[in-house]
């Protein structure tokens, strides 16, 4: 099915913002398609190649006569070709799309923090829109560039090419979605302001939609360094302007855990200037701590570090009293969603190295089955972050590490590291291999919970819930799944649906907290058991996305507490158990409308999905001849309503569910659904402002 072209646009917001804040949600209609981003990389590494012939600090390696013309082409038509396909250069046009222009830009300072020049970092959010990246790094280049005959940074900003550049002894940060080059933010920004400090001037010029639009300037003198980036996003361009202070903290204090030695400010002007600082001497060790706060780490956090051949590897680890794992990998500081070698390796070496030590303090007798890679991941934060010279990203979002020797390094490093700790903390070695052999344990009486149920569907013969009103539909990528709060609702929906594709499954009452739940109790569940059964895919380690009946599987709940509650609850069950739904796309959350209006003097009657839309339609109508209603619940829909405003795929707008940062993510969940009030508390609080009748 083609993703609707729905008509009510506008950001995701609200009620979603409260129930799922990082992970990053997307309109159904902004989805890119998949295949440009490959090629998208193969004209970027195209680009690169050229640009790397020329680059300032290897002027020696000149490209040879042949591919002089195909260079001078990708120059001239480089920056139109990244206005008209900006999705193959970061991703989306989205929200998404927009934040990468600042990560971009920090990058390359955090390239020159790398280098050993640069320990601040600071970005400001205009009150217009614009976002000013400051750095006390050397400063970009300002010398003529001898082939093109521009100051290094006229071409460094107006030259398509792919980042990657080498600060000395540093290691070239590239892939994903970042490296692609200052000059990919150029093009897409309406205005672009660079200030360089360097060689005792300040120099500044300015661009308009990637074009020069002053030449560079000496506009002062200092004894500082640094350059500073100013930058208004294209509307043009863009889908969304408005620029996430959430987001963007998000992305700034990882940086500060992965890079201890940089301090890293942001400023919000639109927030009355309210600053954050972020500074972590403690690197990664720290990043595990505030992973872990809202749980009970069961000892203190483990750091192993070293080098070998040019690959540095740093890991930080701590097991909690908790079920959940949490890896989260990283390449020269890109976050690497899909894993990788890095990745692989410390895998290898954590189930076997826990398995040696649980065989030799007699946690396992050799009788004994082995603990698998789950069990010893139970309850495990951990990162794994590796600098690498020439990173290679691979996967279907290039986020993925590819270089083979990283496996075998990282698996040695954090093998000799761990055993040594191991062996020098033998109270600490218990606590950790007792956890493990209990999760292998609780696995076990899991996987024969599992399997009673498999039976249990095969005897009754009744492989589908009573409570599901299915589509005719047997493509599933023509069908979709409506999970609904309550009977009522679940009723309307029934009757309003279209029967041909849309199936309708009600859920009474609280789902269980899977978070604080192994999954045989999870699975005694009637209400999961039947939203499994119904969507066909099984769980867990018997997950099959192949399987799913719907391409689309909807959640709609009230927009109230209670909804957004199950909403939370609902989405940390797929984020736990059937994490491939959420990735594929599958998951989608239904809008229904905030407020109907309708008109005391004509027959006008509109439904408005949120304060600002419903400010924005009497911007220039007098309230006082309409009335308002505000809707509590779904309930308070007729089926037609219902229909009409949240079914109905011409008309409806469906938040697609994306996990853009499953740390985060997690580290969401587990505060929601964890038991530590504190945070729950304070993050509802905070939280409170995007949901209006808000009873607590
Ligand atoms: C090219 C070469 C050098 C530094 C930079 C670019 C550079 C780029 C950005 C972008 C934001 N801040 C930045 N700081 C530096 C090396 C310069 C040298 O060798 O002196």
């Amino acid at each position: 099915m083609a993703k609707s072209p729905d008509k009510n646009k506008k950001p995701a917001e609200n009620l979603l913002d409260f129930s799922l804040p990082d992970a990053e949600t997307e309109e159904a209609a902004e989805a890119q398609p998949a295949a440009p981003a490959e090629l998208a990389d193969d004209m970027v590494n195209e680009a690169h190649a050229d640009f790397e012939g020329d680059a300032m600090q290897q002027a020696d390696t000149q490209p040879d006569a042949d591919s002089y013309d195909a260079e001078k082409i990708q120059i001239l038509e480089g920056l139109e070709a990244v206005r008209r396909r900006p999705g193959m250069y970061i991703g989306s046009t989205s929200s998404r799309g927009l934040h990468h222009l600042v990560y971009e830009i920090v990058d390359n300072s955090i390239d020159e923090t790398l280098a050993g020049f640069c320990d601040t970092i600071t970005v400001q959010i205009h009150t217009d829109g614009s976002v000013t990246v400051i750095d006390n790094g050397r400063g970009i280049p300002v010398d003529i560039h001898p082939k093109t005959g521009k100051p290094a940074v006229e071409a460094t900003l107006t030259m398509l090419h792919a980042g990657g550049k080498f600060g000395a002894g540093g290691y070239k940060v590239s892939g994903g979605l970042h490296g692609v080059g200052l000059s990919v933010v150029n093009a897409l920004s309406e205005w672009l302001r660079v200030e360089i400090r360097r060689d005792g001037h300040i120099y500044t010029q300015e661009y308009r939609r990637g074009k020069v639009a002053s030449e560079l300037t000496i506009i002062g003198d200092t004894d500082e360094t640094g350059t500073t980036v100013t930058f208004m996003p294209d509307a043009l361009i863009f889908e969304t302007l408005e620029f996430s202070d959430e987001v963007l903290a998000n992305r700034l204090r990882e940086l500060s855990f992965l890079n201890r030695n940089v301090t890293i400010i942001m400023e919000d002007e639109r927030e009355g200037g309210k600053r954050s600082v972020w500074h972590h001497e403690g690197g990664i060790t720290d990043f595990i701590a505030y992973l872990n706060r809202t749980k009970e780490p069961i000892h203190p956090v483990l750091y192993f570090q070293g080098e070998q051949e040019q690959v540095q590897v740093e890991i930080a680890l701590q097991y909690n009293d908790g079920y959940a794992e949490n890896i989260a990998s990283y390449a020269n500081n890109i976050r690497t969603i899909e894993g990788g070698t890095h990745e692989m390796g410390f895998k290898t070496a954590l189930t076997r190295v826990i398995n040696d030590f649980a065989k030799k303090l007699n946690f396992l007798k050799d009788k004994d089955a082995k603990l698998s890679g789950d069990d010893v991941r139970e309850g495990l934060t951990a990162v794994i972050s590796v600098k690498v010279r020439e990173p290679q990203f691979e996967g279907q979002t290039k986020t993925k590490l590819g270089n083979s020797e990283v496996k075998s390094i990282t698996d040695k490093i954090l093998a000799e590291a761990l055993t040594n700790y191991l062996e020098e903390n033998p109270q600490k070695a218990k606590l950790i291999i007792d956890k493990t052999v209990r999760a292998a344990r609780a696995r076990e009486a899991a996987r024969r919970a599992r399997e009673l149920t498999r039976k249990q569907n095969v005897l009754e013969k009744t492989s589908l819930p009573g409570k599901l009103a299915d589509c005719s539909v047997k493509d599933p990528a023509f069908s979709e799944l409506f999970l609904v709060e309550g009977d009522s609702a679940g009723g309307s929906a029934k009757q309003g649906r279209d029967r041909r594709t849309q199936a309708v499954l009600p859920l009474r009452g609280k789902i269980l907290n899977v978070e604080k739940a192994r999954l045989d109790r999870i699975l005694s569940s009637e209400e999961i058991k039947n939203m499994i059964t119904a969507m066909g895919t099984g769980i867990s380690d018997d997950f099959d996305i192949a399987k799913a009946r719907y391409h689309k599987v909807i959640i709609m709940t009230d927009a109230d507490v209670d909804g957004a509650h199950i909403m939370t609850l609902l989405l940390t069950f797929f984020f736990r158990y059937m994490p491939q739904l959420i990735t594929e796309g599958y998951v989608y959350v239904a809008q229904p409308p905030l407020f109907g209006v309708k008109s005391k003097r004509s027959k006008e009657h509109v439904y408005i999905y949120d304060e600002v839309l419903l400010d924005k339609f009497f911007a220039d109508k007098k309230r006082e001849n309409y009335s308002i209603q505000r809707y509590k619940g779904l309930g308070e829909m007729n089926e037609d309503e219902l229909w009409e405003t949240t079914m109905n795929p011409a008309n409806r707008t469906l938040i697609q569910v994306t996990i853009d940062d499953a740390v985060y993510a997690d580290e969401t969940f587990s505060m929601l659904m964890g038991d530590q009030v504190g945070p729950r508390r304070e993050f509802i609080e905070q939280n409170a402002k995007n949901v209006d009748d808000l009873d607590i």
